[in-house]
């Protein structure tokens, strides 16, 4: 909240009033809010109109379809780990910014190397975000097209990138698989997104996996559903990059030309929208600030003590939320070994054993070059098989990990309410909290290689066993290892599988108590005011609900 340069004008006296009041009152859950409405008042003029969602909801296939040319990297698995920005520029170019800010001139077939999990996992390049130009955007002048990593997959890095970059964001257009039905993040996305835009679009992608009918199904069920959800009606449109993509084109383009042609009015309609909302969360908390500064010193102790009382305190919720972080990585393994354990393991030990009993007469040599075989083939079906099952059977073992993220939720909503309640029996006001919740994403995936399955090398000695005579009685003992394999393996899957989930255990509690954390931290501050303050604190907050009620007064902006 350091960069202080100030920008003319209605909009930039709004903000730097916000910025200033934040700065003083240590409301520290404002900040990144307010940087990103400092960069669209002090940058480029452009509108991000942003195209955000869950993994491989189809975003970059829409966006390459979009600008005609397939230069952003698609795929079946998690793609897209850097933030990509597209506009008109007069020839073709592309620009890495790394996080160091230093800068490189690419070509477009080099975009991939810096944007893609394949070539760049977890942004080990360091790479900030990446910017194309393209001449034939012009119909676009103005706008800024904008790829971001899909948010919930098994890179938690990518998650992090588009929720940091979201206050950024100009128009967004919201897209949701139509082989992926709303979910409740993509509900919360849409709600965190009405925060920082007056410009949300549901874009339904992947349509042509529907009919007609069921298309019109969806649409309804959408509108409905947000309507209930978040008492709003957003535009709901349709895309598919395989059939009748013309059609669908053609409706998005209105919207898009629209937002286009009137650029001006549009840019500074956001950035209204994003101050006004900055001046009411900011206007929440000072409430708090003014009813205290009315009371004398002993009597703020005093209601400081009654707001934050025996029930909403750090220490309390760390041992709370711990327990329940605790609680229920105990049982991760147990879980997932049970399930496992009924679900796989006697039709698995079935299925290797008929699989060696049709391999084995494919075996030649003695015992020692037969027994390299075996463990060769062994190794190979046992992690075939291990990935498959976590590839394809992984969500059961996820139990624990979503009653973890139900208990530290609800444990984070009464902490919420209580210190919300209190604040409104002591002061005699409802405070308007800042909206968090407890993002929760997939664990990575284990690594599965074998582990070798023997203790004794018996086959030391197989100069000693003519094979001629001996080679059934291998055979079958090769055979008898095959259950106790097989559990081995499971039961190390399990192991593996507990480890990769109780580390997201332990980051969503990590999480939490940082929010509760820093909550505590700006109450306690707005309530420890040295000072009696009344009248100071008055006139901004009459300053904050001047730009709130009269946004009207900051049409104001900056020249394109
Ligand atoms: N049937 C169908 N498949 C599509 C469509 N659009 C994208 N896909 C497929 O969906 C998968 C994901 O596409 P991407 O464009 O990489 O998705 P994304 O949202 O950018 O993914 P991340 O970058 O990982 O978040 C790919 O296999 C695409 O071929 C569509 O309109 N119809
Ligand atoms: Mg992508």
């Amino acid at each position: 909240m350091d960069n202080m340069s100030t920008v003319s004008g209605p909009i930039g006296s709004a903000l730097d009033t916000i910025q200033k009041v934040c700065a003083e009152y240590r409301i520290l859950s404002l900040a990144r809010h307010i940087d990103a409405c400092r960069d669209l008042l002090t940058k480029d003029p452009l509108i991000d109109v942003a195209i955000i969602g869950q993994f491989k909801a189809g975003k970059s296939s829409f966006l390459n379809s979009i600008i005609g040319k397939p230069v952003l990297p698609v795929g079946v698995i998690p793609v897209t780990t850097v933030i990509t920005r597209l506009a008109y520029a007069r020839s073709e170019e592309a620009t890495v910014t790394f996080l160091d800010n230093r800068r490189l001139r690419i070509s477009l077939d080099e975009v991939e190397l810096f944007i893609s999990e394949a070539r760049n996992p977890a942004n080990e390049k360091n790479v900030e975000l990446v910017d194309i130009g393209l001449p034939h955007l012009q119909h676009y002048e103005g706008l800024r097209l904008v790829d971001t990593p899909g948010l919930g997959s098994v890179f938690r890095y990518n998650t992090e990138v588009s929720r940091e970059w979201l206050p950024e964001v100009g128009m967004a257009i919201v897209a949701i698989s139509a082989d992926r039905p709303l979910s409740e993040s993509d509900l919360t996305l849409i709600g965190e997104l009405t925060e920082y835009t007056p410009k949300v679009v549901l874009l339904l992608t992947k349509v042509d996996l529907l009919s007609p009918d069921q298309q019109k199904e969806v649409v309804e069920f959408f509108k409905k559903t947000v309507k209930r959800e978040l008492n709003k009606d957003f535009p709901v449109l349709l895309y598919s990059v395989v059939s009748e993509t013309e059609i669908y084109r053609r409706w998005l383009d209105q919207h898009l030309v629209a937002l286009s042609g009137n650029h001006s009015s549009e840019f500074a309609g956001i950035i209204r929208h994003k101050i006004i909302s900055l001046a009411r969360n900011t206007l929440g908390y000072l409430e708090i600030a003014l009813k205290t500064s009315r009371q004398g010193d002993k009597d703020r102790t005093a209601l400081k003590k009654l707001i934050l009382d025996e029930k909403v305190n750090y220490d309390l919720m760390q041992s709370e939320l711990s327990l329940i972080a605790r609680e229920n990585k105990l049982q991760t393994r147990t879980l997932i070994a049970s399930y496992l354990d009924s679900t796989h393991r006697a039709a698995l030990t079935e299925k290797v054993r008929t699989a060696l009993t049709g391999q084995m007469p494919l075996w030649k040599g003695n015992l020692w070059k037969l027994t390299r075989k075996y463990e060769e083939w062994l190794a190979d079906t046992m992690t075939t098989e291990m990935e498959s099952i976590s590839k394809t059977r992984y969500r059961n073992f996820l139990g624990t990990l979503k009653k973890a993220h139900a208990g530290i939720s609800r444990s984070v909503m009464l902490f919420r309410n209580l210190l919300d309640k209190n604040i409104e029996k002591v002061l005699g006001i409802a405070p308007a909290s800042i909206e968090w919740n407890v993002t929760v994403t997939e664990p990575g995936h284990p690594d599965v290689a074998f582990v070798h399955p023997f203790d004794f090398h018996f086959d030391l000695l197989w100069f000693l066993f003519p094979m001629c005579v001996f080679r059934r009685a291998f055979e079958r003992h090769f055979l008898k290892l095959v259950p106790r394999t097989v559990e081995i393996h499971l039961s190390r899957l399990a192991y593996q599988w507990e480890v990769q989930i109780n580390k997201v255990i332990d980051e969503m509690k990590d999480h939490a108590l940082e929010y509760v954390r820093n909550e505590l931290s700006t109450i306690d501050s707005l309530l420890s005011n040295a000072e009696p303050q009344t009248h100071k604190i008055r006139s901004v907050i009459e300053e904050l609900e001047e730009i709130v009620n009269h946004s009207d007064g900051m049409k104001e902006r900056k020249k394109v």
